[in-house]
């Protein structure tokens, strides 16, 4: 189902269904033409967004970059890659296709014909997931926004400014379906959506880590790898939604979303080789010293994105979680392979809390757990680059190896938000975590230092010194391909 940039086949079109429109001033496959309204109102937005995109989108200048556009949204080939301006980019309206026999496959609905339309009675909390989903895409532009001017690479660049255009599309396709299906106030919340800002204090975005600052390139592709893999896991519950329109939406975003964690897992995996080859040729574990992020250093970065990204699941516990999988708003990861009833009114699991300073076990109704039965997916397939990363330090020779903490480590929503819980599993008392804290997580030394290494490489081809280059490039071109051309402004 997903493709990456190294795979990504040429574009062959699969018919006119799931072809996109781009002589539109909004390319897109939903035949906006035939509703002048919807049209005016997101031509009325488009504006807006490109003065955000202008003020608070990536800040180094570019004459243009090596982009991969969306040409169809079928199954055999979607992606054309070319060098466009980046302010031209064709941010536009891409859903997957319609399946006419579509059903609801959860929930109370269960058996019923896919919805078309927002059912009133499920307005307020469809306008609520989407606006949450929606604030999460700008917000990780605004955070990544000056990255450009400390790149390890002009390949690096360029995959820095791929994502940041598919998130910016990403926002579109939320307020897509604001203006489509909620009316004047979802054309409001679509405004609001460029009012909030990341780490804004007065009008801050709705979740904790897409406020929280990417100081450097390693902080982004912890970011990648951890973050967009919590939009990974939550577009693929949206994509089971009963709305149709959300379903698809989503569906077309995870295409995407793909690409994005490869950045991050590949990343860190480079990150890491490097550390490797210099831990080996000084034999030290500080090689700050020699140019290079010392492993500890990247397992407390790993420490911080993971734990802030387990808090983007909610409580393990969650009524809203339950009342949205009973009214089919939101599905489970791979709802239609679990093999259960899909309504989970008897079924129950186990979960973790902690009482009298001891983490325990109890058992909760499933329905009441959604938001840990997803947290469990992700943390799953979060552990998958690691034992790659890990495989990288084997090969290296190297006894050292990385690791996920403990779910409770430092952690602030959910039953472990007043509590202090090492990366091994220890429930501590504040003065040890005071103490303890900073060989844990990235105190501001740390970050100060690996600041020092970002130094940006813009000749094509060359690698700033703490990373190594991928081994190949993308869309088949050379690593030293010309991926991005800078303004002259941007070299000075
Ligand atoms: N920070 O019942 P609870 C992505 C609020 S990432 C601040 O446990 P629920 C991307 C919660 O809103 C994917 N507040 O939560 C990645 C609620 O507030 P109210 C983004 C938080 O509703 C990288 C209250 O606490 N998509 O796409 O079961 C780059 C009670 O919470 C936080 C989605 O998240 C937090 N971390 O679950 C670009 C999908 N957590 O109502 C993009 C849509 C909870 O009491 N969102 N709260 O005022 C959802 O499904 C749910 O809103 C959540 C929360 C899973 C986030
Ligand atoms: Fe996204
Ligand atoms: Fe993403």
């Amino acid at each position: 189902m997903t493709t990456d940039a190294r795979t990504g086949p040429a574009p062959t079109p699969t018919g006119p269904l799931s072809q996109i429109d781009y002589s539109e001033r909004i390319p897109n496959n939903v035949n906006l033409a035939s509703d002048r309204r919807l049209q005016r109102a997101l031509e009325g937005w488009q504006p807006k967004f490109l003065d955000w995109w202008k003020t608070l989108g990536p800040a180094l200048p570019t004459k243009d970059v090596y982009l991969r556009t969306a040409v169809a949204v079928g199954r055999d080939g979607w992606a054309h890659f070319e060098h466009v301006p980046m302010e031209d980019y064709r941010w536009g309206i891409f859903l997957a296709e319609q399946d006419p026999d579509r059903k609801v496959n959860f929930g109370k609905h269960k058996g019923e014909p896919a919805w078309q339309e927002v059912p009133g009675e499920h307005r307020a909390d469809l306008m609520r997931l989407i606006v949450v989903q929606g604030d999460t895409e700008p917000a990780s532009v605004e955070q990544q926004r000056i990255l450009g001017n400390t790149a390890p690479s002009i390949y690096d660049l360029r995959n820095l400014f791929q994502v940041n255009v598919e998130e910016g599309r990403h926002l579109w396709a939320m307020v897509y379906l604001l203006h489509a299906y909620f009316g004047r106030e979802g054309r409001e919340e679509a405004e609001q959506l460029l009012k909030r800002n990341s780490g804004d204090l007065d009008s801050p975005r709705i979740l904790g880590a897409f406020n929280e600052e990417t100081t450097d390139w390693l902080q982004f592709f912890m970011f990648t790898y951890f973050t967009d893999r919590d939009g990974k896991y939550q577009l693929g519950t949206l994509k089971e939604s009963a709305f149709d329109p959300l379903a698809r939406t989503c569906e077309f975003m995870l295409k995407e979303e793909a690409h994005h964690m490869f950045v991050g897992t590949t990343g860190v995996q480079r990150t890491v080789e490097r550390t490797a080859e210099l831990m080996k040729e000084h034999g030290t574990d500080d090689v700050f010293e020699h140019g290079g992020i010392p492993l500890s250093v990247i397992q407390k970065y790993l420490n911080f994105q993971f734990s802030v990204s387990m808090d983007l699941f909610g409580s393990e516990q969650s009524t809203n979680a339950g009342n949205y999988y009973s009214s089919g708003l939101k599905g489970r990861w791979q709802e239609t392979r679990r093999k259960d009833d899909h309504v989970l009114l008897d079924d129950t699991r186990e979960m973790n809390y902690i009482e009298n300073g001891k983490i325990v076990q109890k058992t909760v109704p499933m329905l009441s757990a959604l938001n840990l039965d997803l947290r469990d997916e992700y943390a799953a397939d979060c552990a998958n680059g690691v034992r790659r990363w890990n495989q990288a330090l084997e090969d290296a020779g190297l006894e050292e190896r990385l690791f996920l903490p403990h779910e409770g480590f430092n952690r602030r929503v959910g039953v472990y938000a007043n509590h202090h819980v090492s990366p091994e599993g220890e429930v501590l008392d504040d003065a040890t975590w005071e103490q303890r804290k900073d060989a844990w997580l990235p105190s501001p030394e740390d970050r100060r230092r690996v600041a020092e290494l970002m130094v940006p490489e813009y000749e094509y081809g060359k690698f700033a010194g703490w990373i190594t280059p991928p081994s190949t490039g993308i869309n088949d071109q050379p690593v030293e391909f010309d991926y991005v051309h800078l303004a002259e402004e941007g070299l000075a």
